[in-house]
């Protein structure tokens, strides 16, 4: 694709906190371009080329993976980003072929496993299958660690959670909305918790935007949370 080889391409960083103390534990990589003619463009105006061309979104996955293990060696161990994320369809890691992508572009770089989360996106229609399950297990046995995105909008299931153990679950933005002035909005989302916080699963709190979100949220002693409230996506990792 003409815009990965050009540089049109470039990642932004939004940092991961810890939602009591709001302190940075990570960052989410998210891709943007650069268009000749458009100027920057947010993944919304360019998600659905990736969700149509699988050969697209996969050069796509294997240019925010090469960016990340570049922009990780580039900062002094002592200040390195604890983990980053990047997002990715669970189609990609299907015949092994993502496990290699990070063997080649990442391991062999020096990147971390324990560094670098996998976010599985949840648009793909289809059910996980045994093979997914495998491939997520073979990751995590090499020390990446693998999440859930958009958890409760989308096509992951909670029964999912009773068969994929995965080191992170991301709550959906929607979720959220209506916290905490809905009743039912926060019985639902203190529910989800507690089932994560049972299976030892870390929930990730997406889409923080208001002042009583972020009081709310800094009630909660084990989440972590994500959203413009904290900070909006930015050019670099964020330094711990
Ligand atoms: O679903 P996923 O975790 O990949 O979402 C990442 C997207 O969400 C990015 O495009 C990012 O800019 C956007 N985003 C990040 N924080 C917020 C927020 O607080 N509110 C909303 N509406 N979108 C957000
Ligand atoms: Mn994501």
């Amino acid at each position: 694709m003409r815009g990965f080889a050009d540089r049109e391409f470039t990642l932004a960083y939004q940092p991961i906190v810890n939602a009591r103390g709001a302190a940075v534990v990570g960052a989410e990589a998210l891709l943007r371009w650069h268009h000749p003619e458009r100027g920057w463009l947010q993944p919304g105006a360019f998600i659905q080329v990736l969700e149509e061309d699988a050969e697209v979104a996969w050069a796509a996955t294997a240019f925010v993976v090469e960016q990340i293990a570049a922009d990780l060696s580039a900062l002094p161990k002592a200040h390195r980003t604890a983990f980053v994320s990047f997002n990715a369809y669970p189609s990609q890691l299907l015949g092994g072929k993502l496990r290699q992508l990070l063997e080649t572009r990442y391991l062999a770089r020096g990147g971390a496993p324990e560094a670098l989360m996998i976010e599985l996106l949840e648009t793909e229609p289809h059910p996980p299958c045994d093979e997914l399950v495998e491939e997520i297990q073979a990751l995590r046995a090499m020390g990446f660690r693998i999440a859930i995105d958009d958890f409760g909008c989308g096509s992951w299931t909670v029964l999912d959670l009773v068969h994929i153990k995965v080191d992170a679950v991301k709550i959906a933005r929607e979720l959220l909305q209506g916290v905490p002035t809905s009743s039912a909005s926060t019985d639902v989302l203190l529910g989800v918790l507690r089932i994560l916080e049972a299976l030892g699963t870390q929930a990730i709190i997406e889409g923080v935007e208001t002042p009583e979100q972020v009081e709310w949220v800094a009630t909660l002693p084990q989440a972590w949370a994500q959203g413009y409230a904290y900070s909006r996506p930015q050019p670099g990792l964020p330094k711990l």
